[in-house]
């Protein structure tokens, strides 16, 4: 997500950090680092000169706290004014009734199935109501989407009214669920008719969210579609659909930020887990490589990974058992890169080839090779000789090649654990990490 905008702002800060001592030159060629980023990213021309302009006044004129190097003051204030840039963070408390607008394809049923799996991990029960009466098959999309969710769905083929169909879900599920969320249908763009509609719906579901769905790659142009969007018809959010696919979305965030529609979720893929709560500060860390402890543990949390797993990767360890901990995790939230993205400073150290998401095909096989494999070869894989090869191959059902790939696979991920482990002055990230992880989750 945001590759080169997060890969342009690490550049331009590690500059600074390799330059001796901080002078007016060194802001300069900071400033212009950081304008060439976020213009990569379709930020807008005159956002990105006020921003440049305050980071080079504070980096000039303001006095570094105590304790802190002129170098980290620089960070921290370029840190902070991009935070401020992306926009504020807004509270997601727990809504009752929802509602989902956007323009065709914007991502608005997609989107609708992601942020009921998110309340559901919250605890709450949702259930959805399709009210497109216009796309076909949108209520087909929208029935598969519940039954992939567990959760109910409203979505007749046969009604073609969509306050209709609005007011039977109220019926149905209002008081039986905690969360109800509606879908509506998509326009080419937005007219007086869609306002209306949407307007009606708003007031007839008395939703207490109505979220607009902008994809990514809209980069600047968002920020008109957000502010028609508010005017016409009244927002309370923004979701960001397709940040993953995009180099524009940093463009998109920021057009948004400024209209006064606050972006609240932001969309990374197609899946169910694909989503995130639009937190500035996070945003910012993650991208310019601070990583971000908070979205590890979450993420850590959702997929169960387990404390001493953590531990004993942070303390040098990672047997077959950390390696299958790792992979159990995979298919539910996206890859373990985007774990490791998270971790403190990792983001940057992370292999650009490593690419563990095509490997979800062959987790089930892996999985049964594992336990085909003895207590002592699990703990320590180098015993597998050729020999133990056609033993668990015969015993797990699987090929000696996919076995010796097995062993491959987990050999690079441990060479990769030992680099980013005990290499740092402080006695490494992870063992950073694994402290945190001792307190608890
Ligand atoms: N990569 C990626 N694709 C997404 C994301 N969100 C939605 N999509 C894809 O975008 C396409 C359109 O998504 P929908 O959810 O059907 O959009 P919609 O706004 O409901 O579309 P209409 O009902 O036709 O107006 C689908 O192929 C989705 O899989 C995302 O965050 N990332
Ligand atoms: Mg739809």
């Amino acid at each position: 997500m945001l590759d080169k905008l997060g890969s342009g702002l690490r550049e331009a800060l590690r500059k600074i950090a390799k330059s001796g001592h901080i002078d007016e030159k060194t802001v300069d060629q900071l400033v212009r680092d950081v304008q060439r980023a976020l213009l990569s990213a379709d930020v807008n021309v005159t956002q990105v000169f006020e921003l440049t302009k305050k980071i080079k006044d504070r980096a000039l004129n303001e006095k570094p706290l105590q304790g802190i190097t002129p170098r980290e003051h620089i960070v921290k204030i370029v840190y902070e004014e991009l935070v401020g840039l992306v926009g504020t963070k807004v509270e997601i408390g727990r809504p009752k009734r929802m509602l989902f607008i956007g323009l065709f394809g914007s991502g608005k049923t997609t989107s609708i199935g992601k942020v009921a799996r998110f309340f559901q991990k919250k605890g709450l029960r949702p259930a959805l109501i399709g009210c497109d009466v216009h796309r076909p098959a949108a209520m087909e999309q929208i029935r598969q989407l519940g039954a992939q969710l567990n959760v109910p769905v409203h979505a007749p083929d046969d009604e073609k009214d969509a306050v209709k169909i609005a007011k039977q879900g109220l019926e149905m599920y209002d008081k039986k669920y905690d969360l109800l969320i509606f879908d509506s249908s998509g326009r080419d763009s937005l007219d007086e008719e869609l306002a209306k509609e949407l307007k009606t719906m708003g007031e007839i579901i008395e939703a207490d969210e109505v979220i607009l769905t902008i994809p990514a790659d809209l980069g600047q142009a968002a920020g008109p579609q957000a502010k028609g969007f508010n005017e016409l018809v009244g927002i309370t959010g923004v979701l960001i659909s397709k940040m993953d696919a995009t180099a524009r979305g940093g463009g998109a965030i920021t057009a948004c930020s400024v209209t006064g529609a606050p972006v609240k979720f932001i969309g990374t893929g197609e899946k169910p887990e694909a989503l995130e709560v639009f937190d500035p500060e996070r945003f910012i860390s993650r991208l310019i490589g601070f990583g971000d402890l908070q979205s590890l543990l979450e993420k850590a949390k959702e997929i169960e990974f387990k404390p001493e797993t953590a531990q004993n990767i942070a303390s040098g360890k990672f047997s077959m058992n950390e390696f299958y901990e790792q992979l159990k995790g995979m298919g539910q939230m996206g890859s373990l890169k985007s774990v490791m993205e998270s971790i403190p400073g990792m983001g940057a150290k992370i292999p650009k080839n490593l690419d563990l998401s095509q490997q979800e095909g062959k987790m089930k096989k892996w999985k049964y090779m594992i336990e085909s494999m003895t207590t002592a070869e699990k703990a320590d894989p180098s015993l597998i000789n050729s020999s133990r090869v056609k033993r668990i191959a015969k015993g797990s059902g699987t090929e000696e090649t996919e076995v010796r790939e097995l062993m491959k696979q987990h050999e690079k991920m441990k060479k990769m654990m030992k680099m980013m482990t005990g290499q740092s002055k402080r006695g490494g990230m992870l063992a950073k990490l694994a402290k945190k992880f001792k307190g608890g989750f």
